[in-house]
């Protein structure tokens, strides 16, 4: 199966413009506990590089565009975020990487959990070794 895992959320126009609704346990499939968001990222600057052991997430483009890459220590599969009505699923045990921002990127992502630093692993060599024991 596709590391690429989309939910989908419909814009509700009219003729003032757009609005998306992002609900917990419906089209965002946990219970949100955490909601950050990046922007402002540095032209050439990568972000990510880390896995969780449980946190799930959703992120989603509101603005501009990056490329979100995820391997889960068998394959490695890459994405453009450029659309405020999809949102990537991103699951625990996932590595994850985002290149390319663009200046105006706002990435809002929704998490599972609180923050926790000790549900990172931001060493891939020991993400190999979880994933592939
Ligand atoms: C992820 C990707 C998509 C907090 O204090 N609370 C928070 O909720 C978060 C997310 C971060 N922080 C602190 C920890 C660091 O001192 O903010 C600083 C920057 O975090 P980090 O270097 O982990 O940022 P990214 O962009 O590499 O990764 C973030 C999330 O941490 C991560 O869970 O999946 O975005």
């Amino acid at each position: 199966m596709s590391l690429i895992q989309w939910t989908h959320f419909p814009p509700l126009g009219d003729n003032r413009g757009s609005l998306v609704a992002l609900e917990g346990e419906k089209t965002v499939p946990f219970t949100i506990q955490r909601v950050y968001y990046l922007f402002g990222t540095k032209l050439g600057v990568s972000r990510g590089f880390h896995a969780h052991k449980k946190l799930q997430q959703v992120a989603v483009c509101v603005t501009g565009r990056c490329r979100m890459v995820l391997d889960d220590g068998q394959k490695r599969e890459e994405v453009w975020l450029d659309s405020p009505t999809q949102g990537l699923l991103i699951s625990n045990m996932v590595w994850r990487e985002m290149h390319d921002f663009s200046p105006d990127c706002v990435l809002l992502v929704l998490a599972s959990e609180h923050y926790d630093e000790a549900d990172y692993i931001r060493n891939y060599e020991q993400f190999l070794k979880m994933v592939n024991k």
